[in-house]
């Protein structure tokens, strides 16, 4: 048989073992395969992924070009390498910043509409979603900065630097017309939902009714599949669940802060994410003893898992039973591993991703201060065998710029 001839099922299979760069090769070795993988989607061909990580170093925002590292291991190391590169992106990627989001979607964002927009820079597809101005009503002050009122203060903030302080994260639940994105916006992280085609944002659930803590907000945002909500978690360990619409809230675990959260020379923040079903909470010990605005470092990330409310009542009275929900310590992912930064978390089996150690949290850059542009430059794993850490990037001092991220490139 030619190998022009070779049946879609073989190809579906070879490509399962090929990372996306080679697929795309792949589709230019004859017109036959050409046809074949042009038209990918609709046979279900998925090609091993690869997480990239967009460096903030190579992003320029007057520019048109995108370009990613990918990841492998050296001598044990997890070592960036090759540069994948998108150019002659034009308006896609021109004046924008980069969030990430998930199955090979960026979210972009420029300084003047606040309009986001889903991008796949591999098939170049975009999705627009309705500007944030219509969640934030801005005043206009004449300096050209804009007022703010929250919890009945007023911030003023440069209009320019609104995007890169007051928006924190994107979270999507799917791409098609039914897709929802979750963003943490402003000084006070609170959450708001708007629908793919929807023309304005609503705001999502309150804190106040489950908690009375006015320091609390909200720090991370997970979607479940399969029970169609999602899951937020505050700085207090407070998880909330909501559905698409932002309705049916329900306390899944109430305030439990941590008493050394935030200390003089650590910080932490926490991340959420399903694993094989099991709810985890990452929390990430951010070391700020440099004392400078961009060399705060990841010391140790404690991963925990969920255990919903367990009853107890106590055999003297029947009518004593309380009930309590527990953050169990993992120290165990199976062969997965998590990433985490600005993006929405995601984990990957080390045996079906490329260049990826397993047991591991990838984490990528923060921020530690609500200074316009500033980013802590801290990017590596954290081994959960040993409790090892590993920076792949050193940091370095930076003035403006935007945070790296991690991203997966997919058809999809
Ligand atoms: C949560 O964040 C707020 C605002 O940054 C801060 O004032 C508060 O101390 C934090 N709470 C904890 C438990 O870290
Ligand atoms: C940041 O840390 C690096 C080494 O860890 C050091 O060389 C550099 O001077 C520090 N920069 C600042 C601004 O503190
Ligand atoms: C959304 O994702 C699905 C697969 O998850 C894909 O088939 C579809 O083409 C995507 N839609 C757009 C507009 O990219
Ligand atoms: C930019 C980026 O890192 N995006 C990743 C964030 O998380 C999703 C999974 O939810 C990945 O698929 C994305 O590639």
């Amino acid at each position: 048989m030619a190998w022009s001839n070779l049946p879609i099922d073989i190809l579906c299979c070879i490509s399962s073992h090929l990372s996306i760069v080679d697929l795309v090769r792949l589709s230019v070795v004859c017109t036959s395969w050409s046809f074949t993988l042009t038209n990918y989607a609709l046979l279900g061909f998925h090609c091993c992924p690869s997480p990239w990580l967009l460096l903030s170093y190579d992003v320029e925002e007057a520019s048109d070009t995108l370009s990613f590292r990918e990841l492998t291991i050296e001598r044990e190391e997890a070592v960036i390498s090759v540069n994948r590169c998108f150019s002659s992106l034009g308006s896609h990627t021109y004046g924008r910043r980069y969030f990430g989001s998930k199955d090979g979607w960026l979210v972009t964002l420029d300084k003047t509409d606040l309009q986001p927009r889903l991008f796949n820079p591999i098939t170049k597809v975009e999705i627009s979603l309705p500007s944030l101005f219509t969640l934030i009503n801005p005043q206009y002050a004449p300096d050209g900065s804009i007022r703010i009122s929250c919890t009945g203060f007023f911030f003023y903030i440069m209009i320019d630097d609104l995007r890169d302080t007051y928006i924190h994260k994107f979270i999507i639940s799917s791409n098609d017309s039914s897709g929802i994105v979750v963003v943490i916006y402003g000084i006070t992280k609170q959450l708001a939902l708007a629908r793919l085609e929807d023309p304005t944002w609503v705001l999502g659930p309150q804190l106040s009714p489950y908690s009375t803590e006015d320091k609390q907000q909200f720090e991370d945002v997970c979607y479940h599949e399969e029970n169609q909500r999602f899951y937020a978690i505050t700085n207090f360990s407070m998880v909330l669940a909501f559905d698409l619409n932002g309705q049916n809230v329900e306390l899944i675990c109430p305030n439990m802060p941590n008493p050394n959260h935030r200390t003089r020379n650590f910080y932490h923040i926490y991340y959420i994410t399903f694993l094989l079903g099991t709810l985890l909470r990452m929390e990430r010990v951010i070391d700020t003893t440099s004392d400078s605005y961009y060399n705060a470092t990841t010391r140790a990330i404690f991963v925990s898992k969920f255990v919903p409310t367990v009853v107890t009542s106590s055999s003297t009275s029947s009518s004593s039973s309380s009930s309590y929900s527990q953050w169990i310590p993992v120290n165990e992912l199976g062969e997965y591993s998590l990433f985490v930064g600005y993006n929405q978390t995601f984990s990957l089996h080390h045996k079906a991703a490329i260049g990826i150690k397993p047991n591991c949290i990838y984490f990528a850059d923060h921020s530690s201060n609500m200074l316009a542009g500033y980013f802590d430059c801290d990017v590596g794993l954290f081994d959960l065998y040993n409790d090892h850490i590993q920076h792949i990037l050193h940091p370095y001092p930076r003035t403006k710029c935007l945070p790296s991220i991690w991203f997966t490139p997919s058809f999809s």
